[in-house]
């Protein structure tokens, strides 16, 4: 099974324990080269099979060295200056950078002065009040710490659905490889594209189960097996999932496939249905007495309960059914549907690759246009430019545009400071071509604060977008507190188009705003924020997400081509939509 997702862990885990040593660079360049793999479409395994270590060094942001850990690893299954570090800071430091306020720096002075190595000591330590008596560190601190830990603790136990979705396509391709196997299917969380995954199940036709029950449970990447029935069986991935597996027969595979896509809550108010229609409905088939009338597939089943067939997305029992009785549900955005990536980070800031690679590997997925949009000056840490650098930028694009073949915009991710000023005069900022711009700091300003913020963000003309609005990392960090409602009043009004950010951590806008922004007339733009070529591939999220929030491609203002987003952009903002 792909290697990606296990070393991408452990050099994000280098990063941080090289971090703590304060170590210049060497950080930044494992984290950049663990956010690529995880992007990675292909395994990395693969790839050494074929070209063996050049291989690895043309994956974006692996250098030579990286390159040689990633042998070491595929070939011993460990890299010894990971474990050497490891052994020097025995701390569980996914766990604790997950708190919101703990860097390298303090877990480091956390493990020195108070021995804390998990979670839990850390908790105990805030709740005890040791934390206060180290120097910079504060009341306020241990109840930031105390905060988060409690948020963690809410969401434990689910993977992202960035993390689970790569682990699924690769199980798919091994059970599609044994033989006597007809069809393959994910469904559950997984299959309504679902920010975050409990357990994966998969759905598989054959007439030789046992031949595919243990095909499965015995997969290389299995730590346990905790169920093995004849057609029935649930493992425990290494990954730190669960998965479970089901065998069928061609003639109820539609009912099961509908009963596990679920969401549960969709089932049920589909049972009420069909026995007010006195029918019976359940994973074998929708049955009349003791007569199957639908189960081969789902799209019979939705038509016999008479309800307009929905794709999985919509399955959450938040209005889809009383839509598909009426037969109104909205024509969704295709994952073919969207043109252009309107958020793209490179070299000249903290991306990993430059422009040019960004715009090749953009033609090469099918795209018709990429903007560039590089941090800004006040993100100092990532080298963000100034105006300066910025016409220098839109002179190099100038440039390559004459000769690529696909159309470059010219950008920038502006900074919006904490009165909701911008970091870029407004000359500039009417230079490029396209401008997003997004908040990254002050995350805790009241909603009253927060919301005025970003609408006067948006009051300037020359923003087109406001970029990951509410700044939440899934899992990690909450949204950032706004009157929603006011948000996308003044969108919808000033013209601004909100993003549905398709990087797998962060999915923001997420479904439930997107759906609320639309009733106010706001339209969106869907981008990867891809800091490497393999992030570019995120696309698909960002539509899942705009499909869960009901858009059709009139909606999403990238689905239209070049010449027409240009056309766009060119018009004053406030009658782009109107
Ligand atoms: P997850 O795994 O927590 O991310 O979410 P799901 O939706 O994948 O849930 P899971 O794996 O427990 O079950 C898969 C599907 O099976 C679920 O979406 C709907 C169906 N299902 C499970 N339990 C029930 C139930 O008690 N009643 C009904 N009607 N359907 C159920
Ligand atoms: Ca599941
Ligand atoms: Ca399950
Ligand atoms: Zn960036």
């Amino acid at each position: 099974m792909m290697k990606n997702g296990e070393l991408a862990k452990i050099f994000f885990e280098m990063a941080e324990l090289l971090a703590m040593k304060e170590v210049p660079f060497k950080p930044r360049a494992f984290e950049k080269a663990a956010h690529s793999l995880e992007a990675l479409g292909e395994d990395v395994a693969d790839i050494y099979k074929r070209e063996g270590l050049s291989g690895l060094k043309k994956i974006p942001g692996v250098g030579a060295g990286i390159a040689e850990r990633i042998e070491e690893f595929l070939k011993h299954g460990k890299i010894p200056d990971h474990a050497r570090l490891k052994k020097q800071m025995p701390v569980d430091v996914s766990g604790l950078t997950a708190i919101e306020g703990v860097g390298p720096k303090t877990i480091r002075l956390l493990y020195k002065r108070l021995k804390i190595k998990t979670v839990k000591d850390l908790e105990r330590a805030a709740k005890a009040g040791k934390l206060r008596r180290i120097p910079r560190m504060g009341v306020k601190l241990e109840e930031k710490i105390l905060k988060s830990v409690e948020f963690q603790r809410t969401h434990a136990g689910r993977m992202t659905l960035g993390e689970a979705l790569p682990i699924s396509r690769s199980i798919i391709e091994r059970l599609k490889k044994i033989s006597g196997v007809r069809a393959v299917e994910s469904a559950g969380s997984l299959r309504r594209w679902q920010e975050t995954i409990g357990d994966l199940d998969f759905l598989v036709i054959s007439s030789e189960p046992e031949r595919v029950t243990d095909a499965f449970t015995s997969m290389p990447d299995v730590a346990a097996v905790t169920a093995k029935g004849e057609t029935k069986s649930s493992v425990r991935l290494r990954a730190g999932i669960n998965a479970d597996l089901r065998v069928l027969p061609p003639e109820s595979f539609g009912a099961a496939l509908q009963y596990f896509t679920g969401s549960k809550d969709h089932n049920v108010e589909l049972r009420k249905i069909a026995i007010a229609k006195g029918y019976k409905l359940n994973e074998y088939g929708l049955f009349k007495g003791e007569r199957r009338i639908a189960g081969t597939n789902e799209e019979e089943i939705y038509e016999k309960l008479g309800l307009e067939r929905m794709p999985p997305e919509l399955r959450t029992n938040s209005g889809e059914i009383e839509a598909a009785e009426k037969h109104r549900l909205p024509k969704l955005i295709d994952y073919g549907d969207v043109r252009g990536d309107c958020q793209t980070q490179t070299i000249w800031t903290d991306g990993a690759n430059s422009i040019e690679e960004m715009a090749e590997e953009a033609k090469r997925l099918g795209r018709d246009y990429i903007a560039i949009t590089d941090h800004t000056k006040s993100l100092a840490m990532t080298h963000g430019s100034d105006e300066a650098k910025l016409r220098k930028q839109m002179a190099e694009i100038a440039k390559l545009n004459k000769k690529s073949g696909i159309r470059i915009f010219t950008g920038a991710e502006v900074n919006i400071a904490k009165d909701g000023a911008l970091d870029i005069s407004d000359e500039v900022l009417g230079e490029l071509d396209f401008v997003g711009a997004s908040v990254h700091s002050h995350f805790n300003l009241s909603e009253k604060e927060q919301t005025a913020r970003l609408i006067r963000a948006m009051e300037n003309p020359h923003v087109d977008a406001i970029f990951h609005p509410t700044t939440r990392v899934i899992q990690k960090r909450d949204a950032i507190a706004l009157d929603f409602d006011e948000v996308f009043r003044a969108a919808a009004r000033t013209g601004t188009m909100l993003e549905a950010n398709a990087h797998p951590w962060r999915l923001d806008l997420k479904d439930g705003l997107i759906r609320r922004a639309k009733e106010f007339g706001v339209k969106f733009i869907i981008d990867t924020d891809a800091h490497s070529t393999a992030e570019l591939s995120y696309l698909e999220y960002g539509i899942a997400q705009a499909r869960r929030g009901w858009c059709a491609k009139k909606d999403i203002v990238n689905t239209l081509g070049a010449a027409d987003f240009a056309e766009v952009l060119e018009k004053p903002k406030t009658k782009r939509f109107t």
